[in-house]
C-alpha cells in the first residue's frame, strides 16, 4: 500500500490500492436546488474528473466507478439517452487531462449492447490510454454483479462440456478469470468501497470482488464529494482491522 503525507493529514495514511465508488445522490443533489435530474448527472460527471485526479495523486492504483448498471435501462428513456451520451461528453472534455495524468481507462461491463457512438468513444478511450502506466480508471458501465457471475458460470460450463476443463478444475482463480474484472488481475478485488449519499446497499456492484472489502457509507451527495471526503473515508478504512476471515 502506498503511503502519503498530505497537508490534510496529521500522520501517515495507508492508501488502498483499489477503491470502488458507488456515485449515488446525483438526482437528489439536483432536486435540492430545484434543477432537473440530468443537471445532477452532469455535475456528477465533472466530479469524476476531480476525484480521479485526486486519487491518482494519492497513489491509488485502481479507481472503480459504478457509472451505469444493467438495471438502469428501466429509467425514463430520456434519462437513459442522456446517460449514454455522458461517456462521449466525458472523454470529449477530459481526455487531455487523463493523458496528462498518465491514467489508463478501462470499461468493464456488457459493452456489446451499448449505442454505437457510446461504444466507439469508450473503445477509443481505452485504446488511446492503453500504454499509460498510472492509475487505472475503471468504469463499471452496463455492469451487473449477478449477470457477471452468471456469464462466468456459463463460460465455464461451456468449457467443461467441450472438454477443455474438467468440472473439478473450477476454483476461485478459474472463476475470477471469467469475470469482467479479469483485466485487473491481482488488483480486481477492491480494498475499500465507498457509497455516497447515505444509502447502505451494494446494489449488484462487484458481488464476487467485494468478499473482503471494507465499506464506508458517506452521507455526502456525489456531486459534493471532495478530495477531503475521500481522505476522511480513507482514514476510516485505516481504522479498520482487516483479517480476510482469519482470527
Ligand atoms: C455518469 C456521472 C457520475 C455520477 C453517476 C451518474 C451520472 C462518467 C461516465 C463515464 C462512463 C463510461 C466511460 C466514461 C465516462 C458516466 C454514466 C453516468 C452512465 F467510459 N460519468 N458518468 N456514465 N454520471
Amino acid at each position: 500500500m502506498a503511503e502519503i503525507n498530505n497537508s490534510s493529514l496529521s500522520s501517515e495514511l495507508r492508501v488502498p490500492e483499489h477503491i470502488a465508488i458507488i456515485m449515488d445522490g446525483n438526482g437528489r443533489w439536483a432536486k435540492r436546488s430545484g434543477q432537473p435530474r440530468i443537471a445532477g448527472h452532469k455535475e456528477g460527471m465533472n466530479n469524476v474528473k476531480r476525484i480521479a485526479t485526486a486519487a491518482s495523486h494519492m497513489g491509488v492504483k485502481v479507481l472503480s466507478l459504478y457509472a451505469f448498471s444493467t438495471e438502469n435501462w428501466s429509467r425514463p428513456s430520456k434519462e437513459v439517452s442522456f446517460l449514454m451520451r455522458l461517456p462521449v461528453d466525458f472523454f470529449g472534455t477530459f481526455m487531455p487531462d487523463l493523458i496528462k495524468e498518465n491514467i489508463k481507462v478501462l470499461v468493464t461491463g456488457f459493452t456489446d449492447h451499448l449505442p454505437e457512438k457510446t461504444k466507439k468513444v469508450v473503445f477509443k478511450a481505452m485504446d488511446d490510454t492503453k500504454d499509460n502506466t498510472g492509475m487505472i480508471l475503471n468504469f463499471a458501465f452496463n455492469y451487473g454483479g449477478r449477470a457477471e457471475i452468471v456469464n462466468a458460470a456459463k463460460n465455464l460450463a461451456k468449457e467443461a462440456v467441450n472438454g477443455s476443463i474438467s468440472p473439478d478444475d473450477i476454483d476461485d482463480k478459474l472463476f475470477a478469470d471469467q469475470l469482467l474484472t479479469s483485466p485487473l488481475g491481482s488488483l480486481a478485488d477492491p480494498d475499500l468501497l465507498i457509497r455516497t449519499s447515505g444509502e447502505e446497499r451494494i446494489s449488484n456492484f462487484l458481488l464476487w470482488q467485494l468478499a473482503y472489502t471494507e465499506m464506508v457509507f458517506d452521507k455526502t451527495y456525489w456531486p459534493d464529494f471532495t478530495k477531503d471526503n475521500l481522505i476522511e473515508d480513507i482514514k476510516l478504512f485505516n481504522d479498520r482491522d482487516r483479517r480476510f476471515g482469519a482470527i
